[in-house]
């Protein structure tokens, strides 16, 4: 297993198309041991392939806050390989939303509530499900960097370019303490 480096924007291996997992083999095993190990690292509650440079339709997504418990993480992570949104609830609600491949950065964000999915798993089996809350938001999120397409496409302009100038003075400072 190993950590991998996490792409952030503006990079344009982010915004590639990933395409769909064709075969389930011992390489992508290891990837996604990979993945999981990268994102707890970070840590995050979620992570697409392409973050980490590939290109194909996976992400792993564990909704345990790192912070929840002292001592022993409990972890419950889960993997998501081609996934697909069957039906999305017409009501939306808002989550202040973060992104690794966006540091530090946070904004609200509108999806729909409730989505009814369809996933395979390592083993290529699939899975349906209708999911809310949290795991809604997270699936969501990580579905649309599939698609090229990070949460701060999702804010108005004006949003997104404060989002982006907070980023570049956030980063301005870590180059500063770093030197
Ligand atoms: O760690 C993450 N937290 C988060 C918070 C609210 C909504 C979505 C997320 S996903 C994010 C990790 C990430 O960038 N996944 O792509
Ligand atoms: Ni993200």
């Amino acid at each position: 297993m190993a950590i991998r480096r996490i792409y952030e924007t503006p990079d344009p291996v982010l915004r590639q198309i990933s395409k769909p997992v064709a075969t389930f083999d011992d390489e992508l095993k290891a990837l996604v041991a990979d993945m999981l190990e990268t994102m707890y690292e970070a840590p995050g509650i979620g992570l697409a392939a392409v973050q980490v440079g590939v290109p194909v339709r996976l992400l792993v997504i564990d909704l345990q806050e790192p912070e929840e418990e002292g001592g022993e993480p409990v972890r419950d992570p889960r993997v998501f390989i081609n996934p697909q949104i069957l039906w999305h609830s017409d009501a939306e609600v808002p989550y202040t939303e973060g992104c690794l491949s966006v540091p530090e950065q946070y904004a609200e964000v509108m999806r729909p509530d409730k989505i009814r999915a369809r996933w395979q798993d390592v083993d290529g089996k699939s899975h349906e499900q209708e999911i809310d809350g949290l795991l809604a938001v997270c699936l969501q999120h990580e579905m649309d960097h599939l698609n090229g397409v990070l949460f701060i496409d999702h804010l108005s302009r004006l949003k997104r370019d404060m989002v982006l100038k907070k980023l570049a003075k956030w980063r301005k400072e870590q180059s500063l303490k770093a030197a």
